[in-house]
């Protein structure tokens, strides 16, 4: 807890460590009362420190310490300083083996950082700084040693003891105890140190690799879920064939292990060797887990494995470099699922995330670079400007190389940096070695927060028939940087004549006809570019499939954007001009009378689109989909939430009751039949009838209601049984609704998923989520303060998605939602601070609306004892 301001740590104080550790020596003796922790580490001077005489210093947060000896010799008071967050020993020799002897208490541990407890076993997190809550220890990335660790325990509580590497030893011990050891021949950060002690179910298999080792795959979870374990293992032998096939990236140790735990901070960890899941990342059957949460256990699972290498192997020199790992490493999960899904899909879902929430962040007091310069809590900077902007600055450097020279780029990156500690500029030296391009000017990229926008304007000569595009970049100012540099953006652009097919794009001076896309790439902050040739006016089709994560401004009428959406030739475009199209039908319905007409071209739109027998339907599933609140919430100046709410709620009623005959057909058509199956269409289908299903209960129909309590009944699989639920729920059936939620409860009460699932459709519902029916869900006997995600499954979920009922004007949303991160910040401070984000961007809403979200930040700023993590993000939310 702070007892004093937090410091703030800067990437340019960066000093390499004055020792390195070759070798750690661990040894845990587990009880119920707490731990005992021996650890012998074998020291030397770090030659490359010009420190020479520096103390030794390790990191060291809520231990108590037992003993210190060097070189066998136990050190008595005088010859370390034990401080709060430290063990110095002034005098060391340049070669030395430290013993240190801590007791910890891991079944107090409520912060889950560090050895804690969840559901009687014995886990870990380490990551960013969670090692020293268990040893004093030199807590950072660049600091890599080859650990070997024992863990002793209770034979009977504790029959299964894991952790890092490979098993090398292990047997009985007195008094029905017993030992593992375990040995990692790689040298890997502490931030990658694991354990686990339980009493787990073994699910076992093996995949052979590319060079024909047999590793053992092995997953360890709690006897209820051994069922659920079939997915995420076969996801986990996908993504190691990926990773070979695609990266040339084969798995290194002979044992490669995934566990369970229910009580996590967030959705998994990485460690060498020994994955730690959040139970709701990696558990999964057919009639517990919808197909959001399949596609989800895929993607981390190969996340997370895909760390072996970006990110174990080569790791970060320090944590200003997270995005060095996390960056690249949700880029190659984006392309594995893309590969194992629809490509379309996946890129629609990337830039929504993208668009609605990293945008925000970037407009946000929160902004920060790729590679942010200042934190004071490395935990807040797990951030989506981290992970999917990184991600996409990754994606921009592979388009720009090409396949083949980005994968020479990421051979080269990984042979030069294997078993070392680097930086995000080392990554891009390897593409631009490998390449032979410049990456100069991109790098600003990893440098300047904020989202560039695009300014377009353009052109038509009719008589020379050339089209002028001139395009404008700008980057917005963020707190602590202004007057920035334009960057290096490829803008990929298609032209389409009115006959809807595309045109040649031939640059003025250049001979032949040109390509049907092009990426135009943007260096200056303004370019104009002339297309000659064209017989008329051309459409355009700008930032296909998302080609930068920027903002893009263009006049479109909405008749070129009704042509887009049925013309296109990108999928991702024509999936943006609907959405385009639909946020200019709702914007200009903001505060009008509810009797203002709604374009009657979207209905007509939606119509086609409903009807469209050639379109690939997990494209118009999507389609489908209007823009969500907390998105046109983002795209406005200053969001009076509830005239947004009824506006998109009326465009939302208008489409469904002129389309109830088309809705009930869509429903018809994609009722399924025979076997539960995981393949695009399959997905497609039942979020096409669950999308109809919703919209029509939406409006009170009765023939739906019959469909969606049949479906609710009869489902056999859980999307469709969740999607009738949510129907019911979102619908004015209140008795209905009350009845199914009570038969879903009675049904599912002993799966903590399934659980999480009914608070969090419940508190994502403006009609049963208001906020006397929230407080009434926290005292529900399933509601669990100590768990994350019961506490994300409802109050985040409420925050976060509920958004009228949340905005409430009263301001009792902000107020509730104060109150509960001061109750947290106690208990579990990384949480408390995420959930601070949904006042963060206070000066973003209208009047009203500003003025109690910051009374409510300056009552957590007012608690006692505010947490470096919550305080960190509630001083600079309320920072002029
Ligand atoms: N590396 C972990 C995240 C750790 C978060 C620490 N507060 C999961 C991941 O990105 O794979
Ligand atoms: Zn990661």
């Amino acid at each position: 807890m702070r007892t004093n301001q937090p410091q703030t740590i800067y990437l340019s104080e960066y000093k390499v460590p004055e020792y390195l550790v070759d070798h750690v020596d661990l040894c845990f003796e587990l009880f119920e009362d707490g731990a005992r922790v021996r650890s012998t580490l074998t020291v030397r001077r770090n030659p490359e420190s010009t420190d020479t005489g520096a103390p030794l210093h390790l990191h060291g947060d809520s231990l108590t310490l037992e003993s210190v000896a060097l070189d066998g010799r136990v050190l008595n008071a005088g010859e370390f300083e034990d401080a709060e967050d430290a063990l110095v020993v002034p005098s060391v020799p340049a070669q030395f083996e430290l013993q240190v002897v801590t007791w910890i208490e891991p079944q107090n541990n409520t912060r889950l950082e560090g050895l804690y407890k969840s559901s009687g076993m014995f886990c870990t997190q380490c990551e960013a700084e969670g090692f020293r809550c268990i040893t004093f220890y030199p807590d950072r990335p660049d600091v890599m040693a080859r650990f070997r660790t024992r863990i002793e325990a209770d034979k009977s509580a504790y029959p299964v003891l894991l952790s890092n590497g490979n098993p090398v030893e292990q047997g009985d011990l007195e008094q029905g105890r017993h030992f593992v050891t375990w040995e990692d021949p790689f040298p890997k950060p502490a931030y990658l140190f694991a354990l686990v002690a339980g009493d787990l179910v073994e699910k076992k298999d093996a995949f052979t690799t590319c060079s024909g080792r047999q590793i053992d795959l092995r997953m360890y979870v709690e006897p209820r879920n051994a069922s659920k374990c079939d997915f995420a293992m076969d996801a986990l032998k996908r993504s190691m064939r990926w990773d070979e096939e695609v990266y040339g990236r084969e798995y290194d140790l002979d044992i490669f292990m995934i566990v369970a735990v229910d009580d996590f901070n967030m959705g998994a960890m990485e460690n060498k060797g020994l994955n730690i899941f959040n139970s709701s990342c990696v558990l999964a059957s057919q009639e517990t887990a919808t197909d959001a949460a399949f596609q989800r256990i895929e993607a981390i699972v190969a996340h997370e494995y895909f760390h072996n290498w970006s990110g174990n192997r080569v790791t970060c020199r320090d944590w200003f470099q997270l995005s060095l790992k996390e960056g690249f490493t949700v880029f190659r999960d984006s392309q594995f699922s893309a590969d194992m899904g629809s490509p379309t899909v996946n890129r629609i879902d990337n830039a929504s995330l993208l668009r609605t929430a990293q945008f925000a962040e970037d407009a946000g007091p929160m902004a920060h670079p790729v590679r942010p310069a200042s934190y004071m809590e490395i935990s807040n900077f797990y951030t989506l400007t981290i992970y999917e902007k990184g991600a996409e600055v990754v994606r921009m450097i592979h388009n720009l190389l090409g396949e083949e020279m980005f994968r020479k780029g990421s051979d080269l990156y990984f042979e030069r940096h294997d078993g070392q500690a680097v930086t995000t500029d080392d990554f891009v030296r390897a593409m631009e070695d490998a390449s032979g391009r410049d990456l100069g000017q991109f790098r600003l990229w990893y440098e300047q927060a904020g989202t560039p926008v695009l300014t377009v304007t353009d052109e038509f000569d009719e008589a020379a028939g050339v089209y002028r595009l001139t395009v404008r970049q700008s980057l917005p100012d963020t707190p602590g940087q202004t007057n920035k540099k334009p960057q290096h953006i490829p803008f990929a652009v298609g032209l389409l004549g009115s006959d809807g097919q595309p045109l040649p794009l031939q640059l003025s001076g250049e001979q032949r006809d040109g390509p049907r896309e092009r990426v135009l790439e943007l260096t200056e902050a303004e370019h104009c570019f002339e297309f000659q040739g064209l017989p008329e006016r051309p459409v355009p089709s700008l930032l296909r499939d998302f080609s930068a994560p920027v903002r893009v401004h263009y006049p479109w009428t909405r008749e070129q954007l009704l042509f887009l959406m049925s013309h296109d030739p990108d999928g991702f475009n024509r999936w943006d001009a609907g959405q385009r199209l639909a946020v200019d039908v709702i914007q200009s319905l903001v505060g009008q009378s509810p009797s203002a007409e709604v374009e009657p071209r979207l209905v007509d739109a939606y119509r086609s689109l409903l009807q469209d027998g050639e379109l690939d339907q997990a494209l118009m599933a999507k389609m489908l989909q209007l823009p969500s609140e907390a998105y046109l919430i983002e795209l406005s100046e200053r969001a009076d939430v509830a005239a947004i709410h009824q506006a998109r709620e009326r465009v939302l009623r208008h489409l469904a009751e002129n389309l109830r005959n088309e809705l009930l057909d869509c429903y018809q058509r994609n009722l399924g039949s025979g076997d539960y199956e995981l393949t695009p269409e399959a997905i497609a289908s039942r979020s096409l009838r669950n999308t109809a299903l919703g919209w029509l209960l939406h409006i009170g129909d009765t023939e739906a209601l019959a469909l969606a309590e049949a479906q609710f009944e009869s489902a056999d699989n859980m999307t469709d049984r969740l999607g009738a639920l949510r129907a019911l729920v979102n619908s004015d059936f209140a008795e209905v609704r009350a009845g199914a939620l009570e038969t879903f409860y009675k049904r599912f009460s002993e799966d903590p998923q399934v659980v999480e699932l009914w608070f969090s459709v419940q508190a994502s519902s403006d009609r049963a989520g208001q906020l006397p029916q929230i407080r009434s869900l926290m005292e529900h006997p399933a509601f669990d303060w100590k768990n994350p995600n019961k506490v994300r499954s409802v109050v985040g979920v409420f925050a976060g998605q509920n958004l009228a009922a949340y905005h409430n004007p009263d301001g009792t949303g902000y107020e509730f939602l104060a109150e509960q991160v001061c109750r947290l910040d106690d208990s579990n401070p990384q949480i408390a601070a995420r959930l601070v984000a949904p006042l963060t961007r206070w000066r973003k809403f209208a009047a009203g609306y500003s003025s109690q979200m910051k009374t409510a930040l300056e009552r957590i700023r007012d608690k006692a004892g505010l947490s470096n993590d919550v305080y960190e993000v509630v001083h600079k939310s309320l920072a002029d």
